[in-house]
């Protein structure tokens, strides 16, 4: 038991603790109730009567040691972890941690702002809608094919309550509520049942715009779509018209710009065609004027919708939709 009590000796002797851990280390190893002190005190019972006192003075000598030695681990553990803070100056200001307008939210505001100038306000509307607004009123007659063309997420069945599928439900809400001429862009967030992939999303933005008015023509939704198109994408842009089909326009076009990477020579970004999709467009159909209140005999307008997300695609090169949504700092922070 001697030999024993001279060796822990040595090793409490040369023990250290550079942190809360190793101080604790030491504590299990040599004071806790199941420790090298508590184990020698049980190996004393067995010591012979005559050896007792010699032992006994061994071992409270080594108990006492044991115990100094921790609390000066204890202060060295303690002074270190204030040493730690001395080059830290608790005066200085805060770093700001700044954050950055979201990269839609800057497309959105630079779409609000280019057709502010041509003078259009900005309108919104419910994104939980009711049939008529986002389907009748629009001219999607009861249980036609068009309708399919959006998938439709319901929230109610009879009446039939829906998330919006397009921002155009706003045109109607706006016309049935006051009087021409309109001229307005209605931006907002939109939802459809689709498989989301790198292009699509079951959730996107559109921004729509209506302008109705007397002896409005297709000429005028071309020439603000081109002045739209050359201030967000650059004075090169061409812009060209598909013929297509909406319920409620008539007649309906695809809108397409040129590449404004490749400049019509062929790229990735525009599958080598030369031209990239940005939206519908059309002249808004004499059924949706008069299903809001409004006389298509007095009164004519134009409307189109296109995606943000997709123009914000082109915009930065993105190609890949479901970064907008996925709270990536790394990618968010190149905005
Ligand atoms: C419409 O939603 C029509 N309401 C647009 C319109 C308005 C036409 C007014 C005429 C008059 P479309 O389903 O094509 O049309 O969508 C318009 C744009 O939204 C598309 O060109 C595309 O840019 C974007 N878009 C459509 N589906 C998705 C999707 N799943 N993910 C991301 N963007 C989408």
């Amino acid at each position: 038991m001697k030999e024993k009590i001279e060796s822990y000796k040595a090793e409490l002797q040369s023990a250290m603790a550079k942190s809360k851990q190793e101080l604790e280390d030491f504590r299990l190893k040599f004071i806790s109730k199941k420790g090298v002190i508590s184990e020698l005190f049980d190996e004393f019972k067995k010591v012979p009567n005559e050896q007792k006192r010699e032992f006994g003075a061994l071992l409270n000598e080594f108990k006492e040691e044991a115990q100094a030695k921790f609390n000066s681990l204890i202060e060295a553990v303690n002074n270190q972890s204030a040493d730690e803070v001395v080059g830290l100056d608790l005066t200085l200001p805060p770093v700001p941690s700044a954050g950055s307008i979201h990269p839609l939210t800057q497309v959105k505001n630079r779409i609000i702002q280019i057709f502010e100038r041509q003078g259009f306000n900005v309108s919104d509307g419910p994104e939980i809608e009711d049939d008529f607004h986002n389907f009748t009123a629009l001219n999607f007659p009861e249980n036609h094919p068009a309708r399919e063309m959006q998938d439709t997420y319901f929230i109610e069945k009879d009446p039939d309550i829906l998330l919006r599928t397009h921002t155009s439900n706003v045109q109607t809400r706006l016309m049935e509520k006051g009087k021409p001429p309109f001229r307005s862009i209605m931006p907002g967030r939109v939802y459809r049942n689709e498989a989301i992939s790198a292009r699509a999303h079951c959730f996107f933005n559109q921004v729509e715009g209506l302008y109705v008015d007397k002896e409005v023509s297709f000429k005028d939704l071309k020439q603000t779509l081109y002045h739209f198109a050359k201030e967000f994408f650059g004075p090169e842009t061409k812009i060209r018209f598909r013929p297509s089909y909406f319920p409620f326009t008539e007649p309906s076009a695809e809108i397409d710009i040129s590449c404004f990477i490749c400049k019509g020579d062929g790229c990735k970004i525009c599958k080598y065609s030369g031209w990239v999709e940005i939206g519908g467009a059309g002249m808004v159909d004499p059924n949706v004027l008069t299903s809001c209140g409004i006389d298509p005999k007095e009164y004519s307008g134009f409307a189109f919708g296109m995606g943000i997300e997709r123009i914000a695609m082109l915009k930065y090169q993105i190609d890949d939709i479901r970064l907008f949504s996925e709270n990536d700092i790394r990618f968010l922070k190149q905005f």
